[in-house]
């Protein structure tokens, strides 16, 4: 039976066009719908919103791993040419950044061993020019000479004493931002020989929240010998 206007006097009428008034029921929502409603997407919200910072996360440390490869290989070629990884540089010369500067110019000037540029750390903390040593938002860079013994780092670089280095070790501060590794004690054993230098490595299932840092070191021996590592977080 179709609706007439007294059946439906609570509904909105529509005439089609046979001039038949139709009615449609009451669509307004209750609050009590609303609020229902809000609820369900507040709590999707919820369950989506960590899943997508773990996914940007993960992404950041694919293109760490992919950059920090990049700049193992450029390494590896300046040492088949040069038979020696970059020459560091005493801080005067470039008191910002002495190590990683360098070392990025030697790779790129005169020959291009890489090509992209200057790679950027996605997990550098940006503070502002100025601030001194690890300002930079650059990939931090080691270079050291095996079996280096006590010795004042400074000294040795501003004394040319480094004629050659045949480590590197290359690191991101990893998704807390903060450099959990000692750089300047790379290679550097104590007089007893243990490690003096400390890291965190960065262990993925810990997602967002881990602290450790991502290395590239000339090879896994090398960072077991001169690193204490304190754990995977
Ligand atoms: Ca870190």
């Amino acid at each position: 039976m179709r609706p007439t206007r007294n059946s439906c006097k609570k509904g909105k009428i529509l005439r089609t066009c046979n001039t038949e008034p139709l009615c449609f029921p009451n669509s307004a929502f209750t609050l009590i719908e609303l609020l229902i409603v809000v609820a369900i997407i507040a709590i999707l919200a919820a369950i989506a919103v960590p899943n997508f910072l773990e996914a940007q996360v993960r992404a950041k440390v694919s293109r760490v791993n992919s950059d920090l490869r990049t700049l193992g290989i450029a390494l590896e070629a300046y040492m088949v040419d040069h038979n020696t990884y970059p020459q560091p540089c005493a801080y005067p010369l470039i008191p910002l950044d002495p190590f990683r500067m360098i070392a990025y110019h030697a790779l790129s000037t005169p020959v291009a061993y890489v090509t992209t540029g200057i790679l950027i750390d996605p997990f550098a903390f940006h503070r502002a020019i100025g601030e001194g040593y690890g300002a930079s938002r650059y990939y931090e860079m080691a270079f050291s000479t095996p079996g280096r013994r006590a010795g004042d780092l400074d000294n040795q670089l501003r004394s040319g004493v480094w004629t050659s280095r045949d480590m590197y070790m290359i690191h991101s501060f990893g998704p807390d931002k903060v450099d959990d590794t000692s750089l300047g004690d790379f290679g550097y054993l104590n007089p007893a020989g243990q490690p003096t230098a400390t890291a965190r490595i960065y262990d993925p299932t810990n997602g967002t929240v881990s602290v450790g840092d991502i290395h590239r070191v000339q090879a896994p021996a090398v960072f077991v010998r001169f690193y204490t590592v304190q754990g995977t977080r």
